[in-house]
Parts: C-alpha cells; structure tokens; sequence
C-alpha cells in the first residue's frame, strides 16, 4: 500500500509508526488524509507482529487542524447532508491496539483532538495545544468540547474553546492532557520506548486494558468497574497469563505469545 499524505515504517518490527506529511499546510488534516491514517493503522491493527503504534508530525507541527481551505466554501446543507468527514474520523476509535500520539510544535483544532483520540500523547517541550475554531466561527467538530474536559477539567476546557488560546506542554501536563513532556530531540526515542515496552507485554492484556480504561469515560463507575471485573478474570484464560506469573515466580523474564 502507497500512501501520499503520510509516511509508515515500522520499529523493531513490532511498533508502527505513522508520520503525517503535508509539511506545506502545517499538516493540516483533510478526507484524503484521513483516509490514509485510517488504513494505515487498520493495517497495523491487523498485523500480529505489531503490538502498538505510534502517530507523529514534525518538530514544527503535530497537526494545525482540519485544512480551513477545504472547509471555507461549504454550505450548512454540504456538511450535514454529507455528514463532512465523519466516517474517516471515526476509524481512530476502532484501533484495539494501543495508539500513542508523539507530539512537537502545534497539536491544534483537529491536530488537537487527533492526538486526544490516542491513547496518550506524549510531548516534546515545544509543543502547543489548542482548540482555536472559535476563532473561525465554529466550535471543535471531532471531540474536542467531550475528550478535552474529560483530560483537563471543565474550566479549561471552556477556557480553551471560549478563548481559543494554547497551552503549552508544561500545562497540558500538568493539567493531564499529556502523560509525559521531553526534550523536542528525545521525543521519538521516548515514544518509541514506551511502544516497544507496550509491545513486550501480552497484546491480549494491553488490548484490554485499552478497552477497560476506555471503559471510564462511558456509562457508570459500577459497570465500568464490572467491564474491568470480566476481562480481569478473563486474562486468565490466556497463556501469557500463566507466562507472566509463571516467570515472576521464577525471577525471569516473561516471553508472552499473544495468546
Ligand atoms: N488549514 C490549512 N492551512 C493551514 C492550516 C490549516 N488548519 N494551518 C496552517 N496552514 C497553512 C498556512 O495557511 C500557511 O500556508 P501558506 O501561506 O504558506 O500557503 C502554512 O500552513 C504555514 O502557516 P503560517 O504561515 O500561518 O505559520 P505560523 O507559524 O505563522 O503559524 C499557526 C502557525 C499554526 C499558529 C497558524 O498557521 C494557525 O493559526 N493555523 C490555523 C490553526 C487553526 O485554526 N486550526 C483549527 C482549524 S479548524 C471534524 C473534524 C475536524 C475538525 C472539524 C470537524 N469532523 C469529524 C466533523 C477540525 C476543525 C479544525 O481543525
């Protein structure tokens, strides 16, 4: 599969890596785009060998958001009629393998909310995050108003949307938006060392975890709490259950087969 608008590659063979190319826009996201994010990790997803993926930009640019070009003429009857990008938005949350977000420079709009899709973001020191549509006239369009004030809280979550201003890494850290801030030269080393961990441990377990910890921000603490309870007692019908323990006990280390 040749892709334009992105570049893939893998990481010890294990770790896929999706790098958004359109540098001349700022990596602005537009169907085509999105179109090829969205095969790229379905087919990583589906690979056995790959474990965890990574989604990234450039040191200047995660992603400005979605292309203002492509959505400057459309009428009210376009969007709706067409449901305006909704259906390649959308594959990001059937990925069942983890997805870190390895973010420098501008995460904005759409670039923002791309990279809260993911499981989590780490980010360089120079990175900028920001739901500025409010400034264009309209209000974030793929989640940013539901998965920001879950991160950050309400208040700056309204601050954000309301006033469009930035937050820069040491704030989105430090107000959960981002699990992790690095030098802007270690930040794909520090990604791809989180992925390469992820991808050591049985992928049934870390799907599960995924899904659990999903799990949190849909319905109820006590069916969350008994979603967790299933799948809990379900990994112990796997191997890399018995593996895992089996090398605890005997002080080495586990060798998980994914199944
Ligand atoms: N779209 C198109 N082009 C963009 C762009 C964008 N979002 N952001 C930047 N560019 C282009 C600039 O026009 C410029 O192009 P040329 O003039 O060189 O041709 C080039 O990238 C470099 O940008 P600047 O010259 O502006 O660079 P600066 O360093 O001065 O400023 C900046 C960087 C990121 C602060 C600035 O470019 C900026 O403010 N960009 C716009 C950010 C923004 O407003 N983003 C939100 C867009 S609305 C939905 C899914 C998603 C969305 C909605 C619905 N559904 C599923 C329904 C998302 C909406 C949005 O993201």
């Amino acid at each position: 599969m040749s892709y334009e608008l992105i570049t893939i590659r893998t990481e010890a063979d294990k770790v896929g890596i999706v790098t958004l190319n359109r540098p001349k826009q700022l990596y602005a996201l537009n169907d085509a785009l999105m179109d090829e994010l969205g095969q790229a990790l379905k087919a990583f997803d589906a690979d056995p060998a790959i474990g965890c993926m990574v989604i990234t930009g450039s040191e200047k640019a995660f992603a400005a958001g979605a292309d203002i070009g492509a959505m400057a003429g459309y009428s009210f009857a376009e969007v709706y009629r067409g449901d305006y990008i909704t259906r390649n938005w959308e594959q990001i949350r059937s990925i069942r393998k983890p997805v870190i977000a390895a973010v420098s420079g501008f995460a904005l709009g759409g670039g923002c909310e791309l990279a809260m899709m993911c499981d989590f973001i780490i980010a360089a020191d120079n990175a900028r995050f920001g739901q500025p549509e409010i400034k264009l006239g309209i209000i974030p369009g793929a989640g940013g108003t539901q998965r920001l004030p879950r991160a950050v809280g309400k208040a700056k979550a309204m601050d954000m949307a309301l006033t469009g201003r930035m937050m820069d890494a040491t704030e989105a850290e430090r107000a959960g938006l981002v699990s992790r801030v690095v030098a802007l030269d270690k930040l794909m080393d520090e990604a791809l060392g989180a992925a390469i961990q992820i991808c050591d441990y049985s992928q049934l377990a870390t799907m599960a975890a995924k899904e659990s910890v999903n799990r949190a921000f849909e319905g109820s603490l006590s069916d969350g709490v008994m979603f967790e309870r299933r799948l809990f007692h379900a990994l112990f019908a796997t191997a890399d259950q018995k593996e895992g323990m089996d090398a605890f006990v005997a002080k080495r280390k586990a060798n998980f087969k994914h199944a």
